[in-house]
C-alpha cells in the first residue's frame, strides 16, 4: 500500500511505525492525510504479523492540528455530513492492538488530541501540546475536552483550552500526559524499543490489558476491578499463560504464539 501523506515503515518484526507527511503544513490533517491514516490503520489492523503501532510526526511537528485553510470555507451541513475526523477517531477508540505516539515538536489541536488517541505518549525534549482552537474562535473536537481533562485534571486542561497556551515536554511529564521524555534525536528509536517490547509479549494478554486500562475511564471502580478479575481468571485458557509462567520458572525467555 502506498500513500501521499504518510510514511510507513516496519522497522522490527511486530513493529509498523506510521508517520505523517505534510511538511509543508506542520502535518496538518487534512482530508487525504485523515483518509490515508484511517486506511493505514485497517491493514494493521487486519495483519496478525503486526503487533504494535508507533505514530509520530516530523522533528518540527507531529500535527499542528486540523487543517485549517481545509476547513476554514466550510458549511454546518458540510461540516456535519462529512465526518472529517469520525473514521479516525473511531478506528483508534476500538483499535485493539496498542499504539504509541511518539511526539517532537508541536502538537496542537486535532494533532494533541490525535496523540491523546494513542495508548501513551512518548515526548521528544523540543515537544509543545495545546489546544488553540480557542483562538480560531472554535473549540477542541476530536477529544480534546474530555481526555485533556481525564490526563492532566480539570485546572491545567481548562488552562490550556481558554489560554491556548502550549505545555512543554517538560510540563507534560509532570502532569501525566506523557509518560516519558527522551532527547529529540532518540525519539524514534526509544519508541521502537518500547514497540519491541511490546511486540513480544502474548499478544492476547496485551489486548486485554489494554482493554481493561481503557475501561477505568467508563466504568465504575468496582465494575472495573470485577472485569479484571474475570480477564485474569479468562488468560489461563491460553497457552501463551502457561508459557510465560513455565519460561519464568525455567529461567528462559519465553516464546509466545498467541494461542
Ligand atoms: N492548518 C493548515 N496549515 C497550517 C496549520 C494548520 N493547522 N498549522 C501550520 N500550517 C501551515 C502554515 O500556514 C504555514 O504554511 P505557509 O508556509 O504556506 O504559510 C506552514 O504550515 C508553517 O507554519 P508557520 O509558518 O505558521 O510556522 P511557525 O513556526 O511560525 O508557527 C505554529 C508554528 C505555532 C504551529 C503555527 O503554524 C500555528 O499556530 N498553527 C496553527 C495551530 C492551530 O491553531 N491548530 C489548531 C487547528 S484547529 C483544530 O485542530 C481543530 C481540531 C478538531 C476538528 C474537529 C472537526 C470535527
Amino acid at each position: 500500500m502506498s500513500y501521499e501523506t504518510l510514511i510507513v515503515e516496519i522497522p522490527s518484526a511486530g513493529v509498523t511505525v506510521i508517520r505523517l507527511n505534510r511538511p509543508e503544513a506542520l502535518n496538518a490533517l487534512n482530508a487525504q492525510l485523515l483518509g490515508e491514516l484511517a486506511t493505514a490503520l485497517d491493514v494493521a489492523e487486519v495483519d496478525d504479523s503486526v503487533r504494535c503501532l508507533v505514530l509520530t510526526g516530523s522533528d518540527r511537528a507531529f500535527a499542528a492540528g486540523a487543517d485549517i485553510k481545509e476547513m476554514s470555507d466550510k458549511s454546518y451541513a458540510q461540516m456535519f455530513a462529512t465526518d472529517m475526523f469520525g473514521p479516525v477517531g473511531r478506528r483508534m477508540e476500538h483499535f485493539r492492538k496498542p499504539i504509541i505516539a511518539a511526539v517532537s515538536g508541536f502538537a496542537l489541536g486535532g494533532g494533541c488530541e490525535l496523540a491523546m488517541l494513542c495508548d501513551f505518549i512518548i515526548a521528544s525534549e523540543t515537544a509543545r501540546f495545546g489546544q488553540p482552537e480557542i483562538n480560531l474562535g472554535v473549540m477542541p473536537g476530536i477529544g480534546g475536552t474530555q481526555r485533556l481533562p481525564r490526563a492532566v485534571g480539570k485546572s491545567k486542561a481548562m488552562d490550556m483550552i481558554l489560554t491556548a497556551r502550549m505545555m512543554d515536554a517538560a510540563e507534560a511529564e509532570r502532569a501525566g500526559l506523557v509518560s516519558r521524555v527522551v532527547p529529540a534525536d532518540k525519539l524514534i528509536e526509544e519508541a521502537v524499543a518500547a514497540a519491541v517490547k511490546i511486540a513480544g509479549q502474548s499478544p492476547l494478554a496485551v489486548m486485554m490489558n489494554k482493554e481493561l486500562v481503557n475501561a477505568a475511564f467508563e466504568t465504575t471502580l468496582a465494575t472495573g476491578v470485577r472485569m479484571e478479575r474475570r480477564l485474569f481468571h479468562s488468560l489461563f485458557a491460553f497457552e501463551d499463560q502457561k508459557e510465560g509462567m513455565a519460561a519464568f520458572i525455567d529461567k528462559r525467555k519465553p516464546a509466545f504464539t498467541g494461542k
